[in-house]
């Protein structure tokens, strides 16, 4: 049986985790640690109510005990044991009352990452970046014959359900870095890009910014993005270099994509689309490169590879519209660059208020867009701005529904997108809920049971 001992290479020894935060990741973390570990003590504390859980009974009659609508040390630390792990699920920012408890116990604290990289065997390939990191995750996937894991929707300890172990496809966000023991343990890690995001969960920029910094403290190969200022100054003499501006190791030219200076494909050849794609899938092969992956079949897993759900997705047409799903457009760098793949079109906007710099969105979604809908708790903040804006032509939606018809009814027949920039917790659950809701409303609505 495999030890959570090297976890314990903070503390040796542990037989009982505390969970702080009950989603997906603990579920999974619980899930796992009962099948393999079934001696430990498992604890759960969750600062919603009990109601809002379901399946709780079942985890309990297996022994594991739960804390919920408050977070007390005396529950996460009770019992005294030999030692004592503390889960903390990303979804907690660090001026949560629970982190400071934590911290000042001292007590040895991680992630569902560092478990991970403590239990699971084989090679693992990280990638992080503000924008990108779905595409690129799901297309490394993809070569590897696998499914990526992490802050992609599948927990960490899901790993081990996947066919394959010997390569780990990982997508890791900020938060998971930031209270991350054993992130040194990756063996190659890729850097997208660094933009303005999640400042509703670190207190600043340079927070977020050495969060993303400690996926690159490992001996491996870092695969960097040359273009961005950001991701280039961790440059080393291992790194590997990808741009759409100039030469690199891998690199885009004159609709051509480029590898270690030699042709790889025609970007006609490519379903993707769009230049932030391109450096999306330069990153990719570079990190096929490195586990060993052939160029023939790389070549033939790139011309196959098709746009993830909520990413550009194309629904259908509706009332003379071609409508796309960017949903996972949750940050305004993010929604730039899909508003940058069209020359005009009616742009669905607006979510949850991250406190984030809006200004270069609000010009561009003005400039690429003849109508713009906006929703969510930043309505009437962008309403404002673009009250500004002399030719912007905006209306307020309450709901996405409402949105989607005004969209329709426009009779310009221009493209309708679903381009949020921001993310979606005031009135979804998350953003594949708000890209389902909108496929869902789309197709409604183009099979006319709907009237317009
Ligand atoms: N909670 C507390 N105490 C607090 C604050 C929150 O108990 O002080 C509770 C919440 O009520 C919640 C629980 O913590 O019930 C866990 O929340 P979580 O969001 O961490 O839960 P998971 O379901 O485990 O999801 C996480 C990631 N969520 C976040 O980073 C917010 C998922 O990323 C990820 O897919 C999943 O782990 C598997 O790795 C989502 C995301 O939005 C998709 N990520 C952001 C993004 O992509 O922009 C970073």
């Amino acid at each position: 049986m495999m030890s959570i001992q090297s976890v314990t290479a903070l503390s040796p020894g542990v037989n009982s985790v505390t969970i702080l935060g009950y989603g997906i990741s603990a579920r999974s973390t619980i899930d796992f640690l009962l099948e393999r570990e079934p001696s430990i003590e498992i604890r759960v504390s969750e600062l919603k109510a009990r109601d809002c859980f379901a399946g709780i009974e079942d985890y309990e009659a297996k022994g594991v005990r739960f804390e919920f609508g408050q977070q007390t040390i005396d529950f996460i630390l009770r019992d005294s044991v030999d030692s004592r792990f503390v889960m903390i699920s990303p979804g907690i920012p660090p001026h949560a009352p629970v982190i400071k408890l934590i911290k000042d116990s001292q007590v040895d604290f991680g992630t569902d990452l560092d478990l991970f990289l403590d239990f699971a065997p084989g090679k693992k390939i990280a990638v992080t970046g503000t924008n990108g990191k779905t595409t690129t995750v799901s297309l490394l996937a993809d070569i590897f014959d696998t499914q990526a894991i992490g802050n992609i929707g599948l927990p960490f300890m899901d790993f081990a359900k996947l066919k394959n172990q010997e390569v780990f496809v990982l997508e890791i966000s900020s938060a998971q870095l930031f209270y991350s023991k054993l992130v040194k343990q990756v063996d190659c890690s890729v850097y997208l890009n660094f933009t303005d995001d999640h400042l509703d969960w670190h207190k600043d920029l340079a927070e977020y910014r050495l969060a993303k910094a400690r996926l690159f403290e490992h001996d491996g190969v870092f695969i960097l993005n040359q273009d961005d200022n950001v991701t280039a100054s961790l440059k080393n003499d291992k790194s590997q270099l990808f741009s759409t501006e100039a030469q690199a190791n891998a690199y885009y030219e004159d609709g051509a994509l480029y590898l270690a200076e030699s042709k790889l494909l025609d970007c006609a050849e490519l379903q993707l689309v769009g230049k932030h794609n391109y450096s999306n899938i330069l990153a990719a092969s570079l990190g096929a490169t490195e586990f060993g992956v052939k160029r023939e079949d790389l070549e033939t897993k790139l011309a196959s590879f098709k746009a993830v759900p909520h990413r550009l997705e194309y629904i259908t047409t509706v009332n003379g519209h071609k409508a796309y799903n960017d949903s996972k457009a949750t940050n305004p760098d993010s929604a730039i660059k899909a508003l940058e793949s069209f020359d005009d079109c009616i742009a669905i906007i607006g979510g949850k208020d991250k406190n984030l710099d809006l200004r270069e969105f609000i010009k561009i979604v003005s400039v690429r867009s003849s109508y713009i809908i906006i929703i969510g708790e930043l309505r009437k903040k962008i309403a404002m701005a673009l009250k500004n804006v002399a030719h912007a032509d905006f209306s307020e939606a309450e709901t996405l529904e409402q949105a989607v018809d005004l969209a329709i009814r426009h009779d310009s027949g221009l493209p309708i997108v679903l381009v949020p920039a921001s993310s979606s917790f005031d009135m979804f659950k998350n953003y594949q809920e708000r890209g389902d809701k909108f496929r869902q409303l789309i197709y409604t609505k183009s099979s006319g049971s709907c009237s317009i």
